[in-house]
């Protein structure tokens, strides 16, 4: 019988704006309350970004603060997982300002890339060191991997002693200038991934839906949410994360995979 599946609800990233979908959370309480809804929908874990009340991209600690307590004094355990990679252009100093008390996992971006039209800088020595803050602050990592070659970067900082299990790995497909999100790529994708380790698709854009019906169907968990996805459906926005989550839970009821509950998250992420 397949592992129970973590849902993780990914509520706002850097990039997606009120412009493109209003239901886009942009200050700690919207960001927060997506977060509980998404938490009753069925996820049992959310990727937290912060925001401006503008809507430019923060990692300001006080504003991750203000999200967490939000989120616990709404009564939710849902497990909180902390973005290391932020906005692309930001320094990794201010990079590393998420990761305040009450997180339980950042995540670590295994590699420089292209993203739309612009650069995401991940050089080693700083891989090296967000995998150093994770450890210092016992943290588990959540490890970004957008291309294969990032894999190979995996098994580097596991061979050199830089990271450890527990660590979850997440494939961010369909950014372009990484990876595509085809079925092809994610079966290759899981020959290289070493083992024992659990993994998660975050399908970006179209690609959200398709792929986690296919994580699910291979036994991995999944990620949807508003900061990869703004549509529920072909031309129709989705009203918030926590719709998408509904799919997905849809989805895993469809696959006979039973929902994680966040303690469940706990044990299976390794988290203490
Ligand atoms: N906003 C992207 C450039 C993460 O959260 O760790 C990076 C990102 C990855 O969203
Ligand atoms: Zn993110």
């Amino acid at each position: 019988m397949a592992e129970k599946v973590i849902v993780t609800a990914a509520v706002v990233g850097a990039e997606v704006t009120r412009e493109q979908n209003p239901a886009v959370p942009y200050t700690p309480a919207e960001i927060a309350r997506a977060a509980v809804d998404a938490w009753r929908a069925g996820a049992a874990a959310v990727h937290l970004h912060a925001r401006w009340p503008d809507g430019r991209a923060s990692q300001r600690p006080e504003h991750f603060r203000e999200i967490i307590d939000r989120i616990r004094q709404a009564g939710s355990d849902v497990v909180i997982q902390c973005s290391t990679g932020g906005a692309v252009g930001m320094s990794v100093d201010e990079r590393l300002g998420s990761l305040v008390d009450g997180a339980e996992m950042g995540t670590l971006n295994l590699g420089t890339m292209n993203f739309g039209d612009e650069v995401f800088q991940n050089a080693r020595p700083d891989i090296v060191r967000i995998a150093g803050r994770l450890r210092e602050r016992r943290l588990v990592p959540e490890c970004e991997v957008y291309d294969a070659g990032m894999l190979d970067t995996l098994r580097w900082l596991l061979e050199k002693g830089h990271l450890a299990a527990p660590y979850h790995v997440q494939f961010v497909l369909g950014v372009p200038g990484g990876m595509s999100a085809s079925e092809r790529n994610v079966r290759f994708l899981l020959e290289g991934l070493p083992e024992p380790t659990h993994w998660s698709i975050a399908g970006v854009g179209r690609f959200q839906l398709p792929m986690a019906e296919l994580a699910l169907a291979l036994g991995g968990h999944v990620r949807v949410g508003l900061e990869d996805n703004l549509y529920a459906a072909k031309g129709v926005l989705a009203k918030g994360s926590d719709a998408l989550v509904s799919l997905a839970v849809d989805l895993a009821a469809r696959a006979g995979r039973e929902l994680a509950t966040p303690a469940e998250a706990r044990r299976i992420l390794g988290i203490a």
